[in-house]
């Protein structure tokens, strides 16, 4: 599947340790029917799937993802991104280099984590079709996650570079969402937004106004 910006509007991120109440598959089905515009499968920490319970969870989603339409991208794990045929790939600074691994995934979408200057700096986006910046704002998703940069950290990353593709990420809800479009990203990342989501639909179709 070819990239396009388009793509990162609503980006949901979600693994089984971030769903408290029903399946993640039921919710991901819910998503798409509203309307996000990518997935990608974060399966992490403890509690995750491993093994071949992951890689048939993750062929679950992608099928899903397939039905809509919607890119469905693997976090971290390039092995299981090749062997199930994802869309692309997400990782972060501490993961494999893009540059160790594009050849592998050629046509599929990359994406990397950059969280200040200093990493964009040591970053080589060659191959890189888009960033996620973050944390926006406080979150209880991840738990390494550094300071929130705020509107600021947004803003500044779209002076710095101001053609590349930002998925904005951390803490955003459907109320702080305004700011972060109007300062320069693409598109929004979340997670708990619709993973405790009372009424997904809702919550996403209010995301995509946002970008009409
Ligand atoms: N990377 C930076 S913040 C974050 C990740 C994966 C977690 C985002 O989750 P939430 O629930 O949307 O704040
Ligand atoms: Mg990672």
């Amino acid at each position: 599947m070819t990239f396009n910006r388009k793509q990162l509007c609503v980006y949901f991120i979600a693994g089984t340790q971030d769903v408290k109440q029903g399946r993640l598959d039921d919710i991901l089905k819910e998503a798409l029917e509203a309307g996000i515009t990518m997935f990608q499968f974060r399966e992490k920490g403890a509690s995750s799937l491993k093994g071949d319970e992951k890689k048939a969870m993750a062929i679950r989603l992608r099928d899903l993802c397939r039905q809509y339409h919607a890119p469905f991208i693997v976090n971290d794990d390039i092995d299981l991104a090749i062997e199930i045929d994802a869309d692309g790939i997400h990782v972060g600074q501490d993961d494999a280099k893009v540059e160790s691994f594009q050849h592998l995934l050629e046509d599929k979408i990359i994406g990397l984590s950059v969280g200040s200057f200093a990493e964009y700096d040591q970053s080589d986006l060659t191959h890189v079709d888009y960033i996620g910046v973050g944390p926006v704002y406080e979150t209880s998703s991840k738990l390494d996650a550094s300071k929130p940069g705020g509107i600021r950290l947004i803003r500044r990353m779209r002076e710095y570079d101001d053609t590349i593709p930002i998925v904005a990420i951390g803490g955003i809800t459907e109320e702080n969402v305004a700011p972060i479009i109007k300062n320069g990203a693409d598109g929004i990342a979340t997670i708990s937004s619709i993973t405790h989501s009372k009424d997904i639909e809702k919550s996403v179709k209010r995301y995509l106004q946002y970008f009409k």
